[in-house]
């Protein structure tokens, strides 16, 4: 069964010109990107991504961060999408992620820990329509994937 999920990466990456490698990561894995832009957040909408985290010591900085220059947001699909991009993602503060994940890899600071992976249905489905219209959403499989793959 395919899942989807919302994954955007930081201002961090844009910056640092990241973008290309992390696609390749998600692409090689063999998950399907859906839909996928460069745009700047506005805080009402990162606010609303970040909800969950209003009140805590970091998140005035974190909204400030996230909305101080432009991400690539992703809708990304496939079986277990959500499990397996936060597999890939590692552990929030980089210090803990294992080398081999991409915050393992390509961070060393726990807020510019380069990418945001949603971590259930639920808010994936929630992220995601805070960022991308349906129309915006492709439905599309790739027949190497579907016969060699999966
Ligand atoms: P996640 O991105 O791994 O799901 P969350 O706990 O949901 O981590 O936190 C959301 C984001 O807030 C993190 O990715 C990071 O950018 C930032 N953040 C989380 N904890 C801290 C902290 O203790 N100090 C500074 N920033 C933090
Ligand atoms: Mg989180």
């Amino acid at each position: 069964m395919s899942e989807r999920t919302l994954v955007f990466l930081k201002p961090e990456a844009v910056m640092r010109g990241l973008m290309g490698e992390i696609i390749t990561k998600i692409e090689k894995k063999g998950l399907t990107i859906a839909a996928m832009k460069l745009i700047q957040m506005t805080r009402e909408q990162a606010e609303k991504i970040y909800a969950i985290h209003t009140g805590k010591t970091f998140y005035d900085s974190l909204i400030t961060h996230v909305t101080s220059g432009p991400i690539l947001a992703m809708v990304v699909t496939g079986p277990n999408v959500i499990s397996f991009l936060r597999n890939m993602i590692g552990k929030t503060n980089p210090l803990n992620a294992q080398q081999g994940t991409i915050r393992g890899d390509l961070a060393i600071n726990i807020q510019k820990n380069i990418i945001h992976g949603a971590d259930s249905p639920d808010n994936a489905q929630r992220e995601l329509e805070i960022l991308f219209k349906p129309e915006e959403i492709l439905n599309y499989q790739k027949p190497t994937e579907t016969q060699y793959l999966y």
